[in-house]
């Protein structure tokens, strides 16, 4: 029998859900008019008025969101309540420019946690477990947002943060840490420094789940995590616009649960701006149903993943998405072929030989865009007869040309050379642009 953390919300039909849906959908659009003067303008422009709102489908005469909203009225202009009724702040970090800024009631926080919560409890984590929250606390929104989701459900949090990598192993190991939630590279880092410590995960913790998120993960990297380390992987979504983590895989991971009652999810065809059928690829776009602080409006998310809209095994009825692929402006054009990091990793973590980390740099030769990939091998792998090495890098080449459709020049680097992350990390570097 499954555990829910919110039965009658979690498991109710389809229907219902949708009429609930409805309503909140209707009540948010008058709520954002009368309070922010940002969608009220844009609505004005758009020629709507919230009456003309009444059903589910109306939502396609909404207009989007998009993350350049938020930087055009920052800090704080698309926020619908005052700094008294704030509770907190979080703020994304821009690679150029200023931040964005998020804002919080207290009631925002609650259903945040809420959120968590329940996905917690879809795998099994409960009030013996000890989730250690190995991602960053502070203005990112994974430290904090998943310590709330937990004591939420009355686990025991062990609050580290990220980085100073060896302490974490020892209270790990000394305190009994049963979940652990960071970035899937940070978990890798982890997996390495205690295996230099003389410490398995596998044997000498209790570690036997975690929720990676916060980057794309393929699930070649998954399969990796659980062979090295032997926990369950099991994948965390949300975007900081968005509250923070919220969404995980059930047990049956068969796609993350997306809490219809409090979020509606659209995935769009990013050229036409129309819905793709359920099951097809398309650009990720959610409106917030119940946030007071900053409800958005069809916020383009620019993820990309697929939406099932079949109820689970699991017996919850809420719409579910796939493992998001990247993100649209992740997309990197090599001699007019589109690339996305994740199709590199993918094909990277299939060869046995290959380590767990790797770089793209990118370069201009003259006209021509040269691509280049950096890859860690295996300490098993390594040989020190260079037709060996050849051999190997015509392997990985061959593989990489067969799935991109692309020449790639390899180079093999030394165990342990490409950097470490602890929280986000960083794939691609692009000299072109330099
Ligand atoms: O990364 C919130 C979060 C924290 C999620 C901890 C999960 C765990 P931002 O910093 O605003 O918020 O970055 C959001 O990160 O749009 C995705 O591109 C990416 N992302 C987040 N989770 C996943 C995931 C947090 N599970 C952006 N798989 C999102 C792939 C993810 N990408």
């Amino acid at each position: 029998m499954p555990e829910y953390w919110d039965p009658e919300i979690e498991t109710m039909p389809v229907a219902d859900l949708k009429k609930l849906q409805g309503k909140r959908l209707k009540e948010l659009v008058s709520y954002v008019y009368e309070n922010s003067p940002f969608y009220k303008k844009r609505f004005d422009e758009c020629g709507i008025r919230p009456e003309d709102i009444q059903t589910l489908e109306d939502i396609t005469k909404l207009p989007f969101t998009l993350k350049q909203d938020l930087r055009d009225t920052y800090p704080t202009g698309m926020f619908c309540v005052p700094n008294s009724r704030l509770a907190r702040f979080h703020a994304s970090s821009g690679t150029t420019g200023k931040p964005t800024v998020v804002g919080y009631t207290q009631k925002d926080i609650d259903e945040w946690a809420e959120s968590l919560a329940r996905g917690f409890t879809s795998v099994g984590v409960g009030k013996d477990d000890i989730l250690q929250v190995s991602y960053g606390y502070g203005l990112f929104t994974g430290g904090l947002g998943a310590h709330y989701g937990s004591e939420k459900l009355g686990a025991t949090v062990l609050p580290t943060s990220s980085g100073n990598t060896e302490r974490q192993i020892e209270l790990m190991t000394d305190l009994g840490t049963t979940a652990i939630a960071c970035t899937p590279s940070y978990f890798l880092f982890m997996i390495e420094t205690a295996r230099k410590m003389g410490i398995s995960i596998k044997d000498d913790t209790k570690v036997k789940m975690g929720f990676f998120g916060a980057e794309p993960w393929s699930t070649e990297l998954k399969k990796r995590i659980e062979d090295e380390s032997g926990i369950k992987a099991y994948d965390i979504y949300g975007t900081s616009e968005l509250s923070g983590p919220l969404f995980t895989e059930c047990s049956e991971q068969c796609g993350i649960h997306i809490w219809g009652d409090k979020f509606l999810v659209e995935i769009l065809d990013p050229e036409t701006e129309e819905p793709v059928p359920d099951g097809e690829i398309g650009e990720l776009v959610i409106t917030t149903l119940t946030k007071e602080a900053l409800p958005l409006i069809r916020y383009r998310v620019k993820d990309l993943t697929r939406k099932l809209s079949e109820p689970c095994k699991c017996g919850r009825t809420h719409p579910r998405i796939t493992r998001i692929s990247g993100r649209s402006d992740d997309m990197i054009i090599v001699r007019g072929i589109n690339v996305f990091p994740g199709q590199v990793e993918s094909v990277l973590l299939n060869i046995p030989e290959v380590g767990n980390h790797f770089m793209i740099i990118l370069d201009r030769d003259g006209p021509l865009d040269n691509m280049k990939v950096q890859i860690e091998m295996n300490e098993s792998a390594f040989s020190d007869r260079m037709s060996d090495m050849m051999a190997l890098k015509k392997k990985i080449s061959g593989a990489l040309r067969h799935v991109l459709n692309l020449a790639v020049e390899v180079e093999l680097v030394e165990h342990g050379s490409l950097p470490r992350s602890e929280g986000k990390s960083k794939k691609v570097i692009d000299n072109r642009k330099m």
